[in-house]
């Protein structure tokens, strides 16, 4: 068994900030759930309704209507179901949203959050999912390496990317100089928020996108990677 060393004093940050979806979790694995119901058409679910909870949360965002995620997923996954011309009856519903609950993660997670572990880095989880949620999923998925909470942008009563769900995870953690964290998300869109906000960004390329989206020209990722273990070595450089 590896031994833990002490924090290095000449790391740079203090405490990692990880998004959930699609950066620590795999959505794919919902699509293959949604596969057994629905032979086939996992993906196209997928697609759609992340999509529609994007949607939902930028629109709700902008006319300050929060509303909680569980609510905002169940209506994504009862719209896409709908439109795919799928049953969308309340119990397939709430069995796919169950699904949600029960995402794979990545399969380099377990060694990053071990290798930060070693490294004696603070690590910490911040999600636009509810605290229910997120804390099934942490627990369906035995992450046992983190030293900080898996915490829920509610307790702002804003979604990433707005500045103020960023500044939970701040006030959470009781850290006040920004520079500290380092923020790793695999979503450009979370990338662009966090580089908005005045964080140190690291974007995990899970889905292989040949460069960072063109739009978000100036809010760039300050660190790309195609996997959470090539961000040891970055982190140590
Ligand atoms: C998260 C998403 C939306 O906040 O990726 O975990």
């Amino acid at each position: 068994m590896s031994k833990k060393v002490p924090p290095d004093q000449n790391l740079k940050f203090e405490c990692l900030v990880f998004d959930l979806y699609g950066t620590l979790f795999d959505l794919k694995s919902f699509a293959r759930e949604c596969d057994k119901l629905h032979k086939g058409r996992g993906e196209e679910i997928l697609e759609s309704v992340r999509q529609k909870q994007l949607e939902y949360v930028l629109t709700r965002s902008l006319v300050k209507k929060y509303r909680d995620y569980a609510s905002i997923t169940k209506s994504a996954i009862k719209y896409s179901l709908q439109k795919l011309k799928l049953a969308a009856s309340e119990d397939r519903i709430e069995e796919l949203f169950s699904a949600f609950l029960r995402l794979e993660p990545f399969d380099d997670v377990e060694r990053a959050l071990n290798d930060l572990d070693e490294i004696g880095i603070k690590v910490m989880l911040l999600s636009n999912g509810t605290q229910e949620m997120v804390d099934k999923l942490v627990e369906h998925a035995r992450l046992s390496l983190l030293s900080e909470e898996a915490v829920s942008v509610e307790g702002s009563g804003a979604y990433k990317p707005d500045p103020k769900a960023y500044q939970h995870a701040l006030n959470h953690l009781q850290i006040f100089e920004k520079q500290k964290i380092f923020y790793v998300s695999g979503n450009p869109w979370d990338v662009a928020g966090a580089r908005a906000f005045g964080f140190e960004v690291g974007w995990v390329n899970r889905t292989k996108q040949s460069s960072f989206d063109d739009d978000f020209r100036d809010l760039t990722p300050n660190y790309e990677f195609q996997s959470l273990v090539e961000m040891k070595e970055m982190l140590l450089s």
